[in-house]
């Protein structure tokens, strides 16, 4: 597997067997006589130097077992051990998208035809939900970016709203009205176009399962989990800011933006720290990163924005 972006590594993430192979790595690069010019390092408190290209598979991801047991997917129940329980009686295959709004080539796409010429790629990357858990999942997938351009955004459009698929057959949690149906999420287009803006389609190298949003699910690593919309069957380009479930249900405690922000609580718990799932029960919790730690790439797209209000 190839991984990429790994500005988010910290010490808890790092293996040991991983942190001597960095070193190694270092090793030889002073003997190779390319060791010169290095900054300080860039991994907080680790005794690793910073080396040009870090390397991302230092990540120690959670186990599959972890990522696909304790899941919100709340069309099939509240729980955490619900999704995985109950989704497996959704049929995944065939699907299709509707691609709609402000595009050039508007229509329902088949999954061959959404995953032609799509470069799927690795990407280990922090996950942290709203209620101050986390996880790190090694996904597969490719550009939102890819997918839309090939759409062809129109001048106009500024926003990217998705909806996932309603079905009450095999979906129990739809038959309450815990949040509106169908799920619904949305982007700013510059957002959206963003390199680590991923559609995923698998996890450790399998299909994704149900419960993790098979058979297409987005996701945006600098934001709260929520924002990773699953099990999609509908995108639609807009010149307007689009309705999104958790806003609708409570607009004082989920925002459009909704960027991982540990400067921001949530109006009834705090944002500061995070609890690693997996960690066990002794595990100190841990701080949470601005962006979630990806502040290198996604900062500037806020630059002019009062995060406190646009939360
Ligand atoms: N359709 C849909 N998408 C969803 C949700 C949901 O309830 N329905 N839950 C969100 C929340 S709150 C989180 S934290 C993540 C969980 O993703 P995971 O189960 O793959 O870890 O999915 C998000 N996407
Ligand atoms: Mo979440």
């Amino acid at each position: 597997m190839r991984y990429r972006f790994s500005t988010d590594l910290r010490s808890s993430d790092i293996t040991p067997e991983a942190a001597f192979r960095g070193r190694r790595k270092f090793m030889a690069g002073l003997g190779a006589g390319i060791g010169a010019g290095i900054g300080a390092g860039a991994l907080g408190g680790m005794a690793l130097p910073a080396m040009a290209a870090p390397d991302i598979t230092r990540l120690k991801p959670n186990t599959y077992e972890e990522i696909t047991t304790y899941n919100n997917f709340y069309e099939f129940g509240t729980g955490k051990e619900d999704p995985s329980e109950n989704a497996g009686a959704m049929k995944t295959d065939p699907w299709s998208v509707e691609i709609a709004g402000m595009v050039d080539k508007p229509g329902t796409y088949g999954m061959d035809d959404i995953l032609k010429g799509a470069e799927i790629e690795d990407r280990i990357y922090r996950f942290r939900c709203v209620e101050a858990w986390s996880m790190v999942i090694p996904w597969n997938g490719f550009q939102l970016s890819h997918l839309l351009n090939k759409v062809g955004v129109q001048p106009g459009a500024k926003y990217v709203s998705f909806e996932t698929a309603v079905l009450p057959d095999v979906m129990p949690g739809v038959r309450r009205n815990v949040l509106e149906w169908p799920y619904r999420e949305g982007l700013r287009l510059d957002e959206a176009m963003n390199e680590l803006t991923i559609l995923a389609t698998g996890i450790y190298d399998k299909p994704i399962p149900n419960q993790n949003g098979a058979p297409l699910r987005l996701v945006v690593p600098w934001k709260y989990g929520f924002k990773s919309i699953k099990s999609i069957v509908r995108i639609s380009l807009d010149d307007k800011e689009p309705q999104t479930s958790w806003n609708m249900s409570n607009p004082g405690e989920y925002g459009f933006y909704s960027n991982v922000n540990p400067n921001v609580d949530h109006p009834r718990w705090s944002q500061a720290t995070e609890r690693r799932i997996g960690g066990g029960f002794f595990a100190k919790r841990e701080e949470t990163m601005m962006f979630n730690g990806y502040g290198d790439e996604v900062a500037g797209l806020y630059s002019d924005m009062d995060l406190q209000k646009f939360f």
